[in-house]
């Protein structure tokens, strides 16, 4: 009997789990409980860590979970780490789904970095207005360069003081649209955008705009995650969900 576990949080997941639902399956959404008021699912859903590889391997079993799909962000390293050594341990089938990188095009000035580290050492030394789309999990490193001004964008507001001296905080929740942050980015006189590979669209508009307004994008580079199958599409993933060995 199929029973799956779908790591959410990201664009794909929720378009996998409208398929999931109307195809009737028996299957589990699940947030880490990073926001105030995720977007609801048509999905039993559970929020909140697991407990490391070890709990998720234990919940695996308890629950009797035959197929799992991280469908997590790129960035959610360690939930994705966890999902491969916790489907090992507990012999239950993994793939992940995942949208491509993006590739800078036409007219794009990227300066491509390794890491959020690398990212703070690429802006310049002299004040500039940094438009730092990336979350509010890795501001703490650009404290090392608090002579910029920052403008935030964060899904909840903070509730602790912000580790940067200088900064704009907009609340928003994506997807985002072109025309928004183009007038977002110039209302703020933005100058540099520091972004993640995310891929994918809903993130991508930063990307357009900054394009448009001939704006320099400092792009963080992926983490290492381990080997796992990835598919790329829902239509992938549910044949693989009656397939799992292919
Ligand atoms: C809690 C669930 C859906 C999913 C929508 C996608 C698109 C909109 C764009 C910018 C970039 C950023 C951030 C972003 C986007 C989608 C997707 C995506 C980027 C929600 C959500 C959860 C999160 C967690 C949140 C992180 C933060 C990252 C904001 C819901 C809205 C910057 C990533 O305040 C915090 O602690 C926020 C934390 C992890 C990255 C960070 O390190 O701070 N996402 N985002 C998920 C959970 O609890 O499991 O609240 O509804 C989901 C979405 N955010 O169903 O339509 O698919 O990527 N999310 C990045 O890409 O750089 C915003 O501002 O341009
Ligand atoms: P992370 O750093 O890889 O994970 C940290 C811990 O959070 C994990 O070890 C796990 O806790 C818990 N966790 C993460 N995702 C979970 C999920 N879907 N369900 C249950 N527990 C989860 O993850 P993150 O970068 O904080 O991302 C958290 C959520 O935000 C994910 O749903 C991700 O898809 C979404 N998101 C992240 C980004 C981003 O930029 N990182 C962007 C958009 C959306 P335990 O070890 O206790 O199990």
């Amino acid at each position: 009997m199929t029973r799956i576990l779908l790591l959410g949080g990201t664009t794909e997941a929720s378009t996998l789990a409208r398929t999931l639902a109307e195809a009737g399956a028996d299957a589990v959404f699940s947030y880490a409980g990073r926001t105030a008021k995720p977007v609801s699912q048509p999905l039993p859903t559970r929020v909140g860590g697991f407990g490391g590889a070890e709990g998720l391997a234990a919940y695996l079993v308890a629950e009797n979970i035959t197929h799992v799909v991280d469908a997590t962000h790129p960035f959610a390293a360690q939930m994705s780490s966890n999902a491969v050594h916790a489907c090992d341990a507990a012999g239950v089938p993994l793939c992940a789904f995942e949208r491509p990188a993006w590739q800078a095009g036409e007219g794009d000035q990227w300066l491509h970095t390794d890491s959020i580290e690398e990212a703070v050492s690429a802006l310049p030394d002299t004040p500039a207005r940094v438009f730092l789309a990336i979350g509010k999990q890795n501001l703490a490193a650009f404290a090392a360069k608090p002579q910029h001004h920052y403008l935030l964008r964060l899904v909840d507001a903070p509730e602790a003081p912000l580790p940067l001296p200088n900064t704009t905080v907009e609340t928003a929740r994506g997807p985002f649209d072109a025309a928004g942050d183009t007038d977002l980015m110039q209302r703020h006189g933005i100058t540099h955008i520091v972004a993640k590979n995310a891929g994918g669209a809903g993130a991508a508009a930063k990307l357009t705009a900054a394009r448009d307004l001939a704006l320099p994008v400092i792009m963080i580079g992926r983490p290492q995650v381990p080997e796992r199958p990835i598919k790329g599409s829902v239509a992938e993933v549910m044949a693989w969900l009656s397939h799992p060995a292919a």
